[in-house]
């Protein structure tokens, strides 16, 4: 069981974030870093996961001295019920955020959407042929209403497994159906999860795990996939945008707003109302030179890469923003909010203002966000945070200097223009690149920050070793927003810190090394752009024949833990910087780390040393490069169609 290795005084890699936990211990504001000491030393049932609560006959824990609980279950059963409820939960999470935003969709194609309406018309025809719905001579409107009922069709149970396996490769699909891992509805893979974990029902452990990657199938590739399509259609796809991240983004001067959580709904109608004269207006009535709206988190991400307003930090800033003693408000919706912010609200002036009807907090603010009133409640919320200006204390705002030029935004539909170019759109360069080794490969770097690691050095230190060996590296989350304020997410870090031919590659399409690729929900992007390069030919015929790895180094969420399995069920090779709560199993560590491969071609790595991460991700794809036969020495040369069907 790893335990922090990080000084007290420094946390993270980020200067910003140092700064102000070293406020707020002065000042006596407790933060995660003072909460994690006090935990210490964290239960050991709890992290080999062999605790089992699962009915009243316990609490039992395995222990040497009791292999069995109270029914019989040993550790194996133990630590696979327990792996599988987090999967579920992370499932349901992401699941629940695609839903909201197809029912938004529905509501905006009868016409009650209020000022939400289909900003990419082009992508809602594009999705909609994909799935057989028809376009020609059809109204958008009447498009999107069967678009809205086929993703609303896929949380509920049906004979038929999902749609949206279908943007799976061919391959892919066959190895689902053959290990019956084809979820029929998001929502029935949730609830049959709960049910196999529950006392007396599913006690066979490599039966357990493969139902858990089942599930997560219907995680990655339907849940997020949604919303991740839906979002597209509402409120665009994204294209690169220059913007700004940490907390050196928030203004002194102006009304600083920040949004936090996930669900870009609400937050698509603040960046509007943001820009609303009238309110700026008001705002400098009151004495501030403007409105600053600002994100954390995944909403950050969201309002990042589609009106490239900046980003005042990842998860472990939440609190470390409100200390700043300069955010007027805080605007959360669900996942990853702290509920530790009222009580540090409670120390400034900031308002906290909660919006989804499941996310209340004990004294909190709070709206019902009503989709047909949006923007009159966006403009309401501006308004309150502008009235909440004057009651700033100005000798208590302590910014710090810290902020880094990002630039994000790169979908696939961006990445196949830039790629090709004018005048056709394709991945043929990137493969081209990959097969002739400029480029070794591509990593997906996600995930959270946790006070267990020093804060964003395991997501920054991988991404160098990557790159540095020409690996291409593609990120969200609260990974992506880490490395950005590295440095790593501009263009000109290509030329400083990438290896030879991935610096070459770089500049010829004028992309970083490392992309940004949106939000946590947005892995589903990830799956699609391996996806993609697959289809575009020559390396393989499956996702696990890419020379391809995933990690996760700081994880923290259910949520990261229900996108590593569906990483691993897509047959990709993940490396986590802290293991899953399976050690305590020697049998279910084995199935995940080894023998997995065998099963879908994926499997888990628990690595904490980035370095040494970074070393495993390497030889896994000069190993899938062997398998190809592309790592033969050859002269650089173009390939022609013919060849590329022979590579094939
Ligand atoms: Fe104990 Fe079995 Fe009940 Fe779990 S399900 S608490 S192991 S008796
Ligand atoms: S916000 S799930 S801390 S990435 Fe998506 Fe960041 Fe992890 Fe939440």
């Amino acid at each position: 069981m790893p335990e922090s290795k990080v000084p007290l005084k420094e946390v993270s890699r980020d200067g910003a974030i140092n700064q102000m936990v070293q406020i707020a211990r002065l000042e006596g504001i407790p933060t995660a870093w003072d909460r994690f000491q006090s935990q210490q030393p964290q239960c050991k049932f709890g992290w080999t996961g062999v605790c089992c609560r699962l009915c009243h006959m316990g609490p039992c824990r395995i222990t040497p001295r009791a292999s069995q609980g109270i029914c019989g279950a040993n550790a194996d059963t133990i630590t696979a019920r327990n792996l599988l409820r987090e999967i579920a939960a992370g499932t349901a999470a992401h699941s629940d955020h695609g839903r909201a935003l197809a029912k938004t969709l529905k509501l905006v194609s009868r016409g009650q959407g209020g000022r939400y309406q289909i900003a990419d018309p082009e992508r809602l025809r594009e999705v909609a042929r994909v799935f057989e719905i028809k376009t020609d001579g059809r109204e958008d409107l009447a498009i999107a209403s069967d678009v809205a009922d086929l993703f609303l069709a896929q949380f509920s149970w049906s004979e038929e497994p999902n749609s949206t396996l279908k943007l799976a490769p061919k391959k892919r699909q066959g190895v689902w159906k053959r290990l019956e891992m084809e979820p029929e509805g998001v929502d029935r893979e949730v609830v049959e999860l709960l049910h196999r974990t529950n006392m007396g029902v599913d006690h066979d452990y490599r039966h357990l795990i493969l139902a858990g990657l089942k599930c997560s199938v219907a995680d990655g590739w339907v849940g997020p996939m949604v919303a991740t399509l839906v979002s597209d259609i509402l409120f665009g796809t994204p294209k690169p945008v220059r913007s700004r991240v940490n907390l050196g983004v928030l203004s002194a001067e102006k009304v600083n707003i920040l949004v936090h959580g996930h669900e870009p709904t609400l937050s698509e109608m603040l960046a509007m109302a943001s820009q609303d004269e009238e309110l700026i207006a008001y705002a400098r009535e009151k004495g501030a030179t403007g409105i600053n709206l600002a994100g954390i988190c995944c909403t950050a991400n969201e309002i990042l890469m589609r009106h490239g307003l900046p980003i005042a930090g990842n998860f472990l800033q939440q609190e470390l923003a409100i200390l700043t003693g300069a955010v007027e408000m805080m605007i959360v919706d669900v996942q990853c909010v702290m509920p530790s912010l009222p009580q540090v609200m409670r120390c400034f002036h900031t308002k906290l203002v909660s919006t989804s009807d499941i996310a209340h907090m004990h004294e909190v603010d709070r709206i019902k966000f009503d989709v047909h009133k949006g923007y009159q409640q966006a403009c309401d919320l501006i308004r309150a945070a502008i009235d909440n200006f004057p009651n700033r204390d100005k000798d208590r705002v302590r910014i710090p200097k810290e902020s880094m030029d990002i630039v994000a935004g790169f979908s696939n539909e961006t990445i196949f223009h830039m790629l090709g170019g004018r005048f056709r759109s394709t991945f043929r360069p990137l493969n081209d690149a990959i097969i002739d080794g400029r480029i070794r490969g591509v990593a997906a770097i996600v995930g959270c920050t946790n006070p267990k690691i020093k804060v964003d050095d395991s997501h920054v230190r991988l991404a160098i070793e990557l790159i540095k060996h020409n690996v291409l590296v593609l990120e969200t989350g609260c990974a992506a927003i880490a490395c950005a304020k590295a440095g790593l997410l501009v263009p000109e870090a290509a030329l400083e810190l990438a290896g030879p031919t991935l610096r070459e590659v770089c500049e010829a399409v004028g992309i970083p090394p490392v992309l940004h690729m949106g939000s946590c929900v947005d892995n589903s992007r990830l799956l699609l752009a391996a996806t993609n390069i697959l289809n575009e030919g020559g390396l393989g015929q499956d996702l696990s024949d890419l020379p391809a790895a995933g990690a996760a180094p700081e994880w923290m969420s259910e949520k990261a833990v229900a996108i590593g399995h569906y990483f691993v069920a897509s047959g990709l090779y993940v490396v986590l910087g802290h293991p899953l709560y399976v050690e305590g199993s020697e049998n279910v560590n084995q199935l995940l780390t080894k023998e997995m491969e065998g099963i879908t071609g994926g499997r888990f790595e628990w690595e904490p040393d980035p370095e040494e991460a970074a070393r495993k991700m390497l030889e896994h794809i000069e190993k899938k490069r062997d398998a190809l036969g592309i790592n033969k020495k050859r002269e650089r040369k173009l390939y022609d169609m013919k060849e590329r069907r022979e590579l094939e």
